[in-house]
């Protein structure tokens, strides 16, 4: 009924225009159209040119603004809805990325589970493999490893690598050694073997004058044993160093005569001619870095030249065994070799890299982070 009043009262007003019936919301019912089409309200006359029950004649501008109002409402509802979709999607799309993140975390965190384990892992088959070596050692006495190969060559086919009894002439001494009989023709006795980082060479004088490790893995043979070795009657010794870096890069340092002097001069380093493709870290580049006849020295031993103390840059520095983490070497005003060199305690439960420090080998300006290093030791004259 209401309808058909707004109807009756449009029909009443102002300038006037035609409806069809697909203005829902004045074609309610049938009865409504009827009724106004039929059944002409008492007072008005039809509205010429309208015709029959389909359509009908209401003002314009009310019709607009009824058109208007509920246009408006429909946008309002719009927006309403458009809001309330892009909450939702942003909370989607937030959810979507914080479940993304925690499967993220978890990998990250399996990745770094298993790169311990196979850290552990290489660790254990260096340690297989240096056990494969015989570790019994040979019953084949001889001065020294040359001395060795020189006197199983005409008997033995191939000598194999190993460790062997050697007694250096004119001492009451004999010891097992590390004899490397591959490499560059063998005869090489290894006077020190970095590999895996298992061995700690933060050690005080008496392990270094006497030596420490194990012969088939990572060692240092000791300063007395090299002596009796290097001093022999008539014979000379070459020293040969064979560094690997941590990308696997490999590098050499030689020098054509090596010796060591007595215990009472604390075992001072005398080097010959350098040739490789390290550089010459050893003697490094002015005499102020220059190891060669240095003394050794080690944490309870300070022959390292910096007496009370040197300067390097602006740090003052009094033992050079210190500043390399308590290790032992021929320090001189410490110098820009340390084969000994380790990382700090507390860097190593981590990881860390070897510290071993041989510093003018470089690659574009920056050393080389040295992972494995051997020294060796070969006879180059005989007495014979
Ligand atoms: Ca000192």
């Amino acid at each position: 009924m209401w309808t058909t009043t707004v109807l009756l009262l449009l029909l009443t007003l102002g300038p006037r225009c035609t409806v069809t019936e697909n203005i829902t919301s004045f074609n309610q019912s049938e009865s409504v159209g009827e009724e106004f089409s039929e059944a002409p309200v008492k007072g008005h006359k039809p509205v010429r040119g309208v015709k029959g029950r389909d359509t009908c004649s209401i003002p314009c501008d009310i019709t607009v603004k009824l058109l208007r109002d509920e246009k408006h409402s429909v946008c309002g509802q719009l927006q309403q809805s458009l809001l309330a979709f892009g909450r939702s999607t942003r909370k989607l799309i937030r959810d979507v990325m914080e479940e993304q993140q925690r499967a993220l975390d978890v990998l990250s965190s399996q990745v770094t589970e298993l790169m311990t384990k196979v850290q552990t892992l290489s660790s254990e088959v260096q340690r297989s493999n240096n056990e494969m070596y015989s570790v019994k050692p040979v019953q084949s006495h001889g001065r020294d490893c040359s001395d060795i190969k020189d006197g199983l060559m005409s008997v033995v086919p191939k000598i194999p690598s190993g460790i062997y009894i050697v007694h250096p002439e004119d001492t009451d001494s004999s010891f097992e050694v590390f004899c490397e009989m591959d490499y560059m023709d063998g005869g090489w006795t290894v006077m020190q073997r970095r590999t895996d980082g298992l061995t700690d060479f933060k050690r005080p004088w008496a392990d270094y004058a006497d030596g420490f490790g194990n012969l088939a893995g990572e060692h240092w043979l000791g300063l007395k044993k090299v002596f009796h070795i290097v001093n022999q009657k008539d014979a000379r010794f070459q020293l040969h160093i064979a560094l690997v870096s941590e990308d696997d890069v490999t590098s050499y340092a030689s020098y054509d005569d090596f010796s060591l002097d007595g215990e009472t001069q604390f075992f001072s380093l005398r080097l010959g001619r350098y040739a490789g493709s390290a550089g010459d870290a050893f003697r490094g580049y002015d005499q102020e870095q220059n190891q060669d006849t240095a003394p050794f020295s080690a944490s309870d031993v300070d022959n390292d030249g910096c007496e009370p103390s040197c300067s390097m840059g602006d740090r003052t520095v009094e033992s050079c065994s210190a500043r390399h983490n308590h290790t032992g070497w021929w320090f001189n005003r410490c110098g820009l070799a340390n084969l000994n060199g380790c990382p700090e305690d507390a860097e190593r439960g981590r990881g860390a890299p070897t510290r071993i420090l041989w510093d003018t080998w470089r690659r574009g300006g920056v050393p080389h982070a040295v992972k494995a290093v051997t020294m060796k030791i070969r006879r180059i004259a005989s007495n014979s």
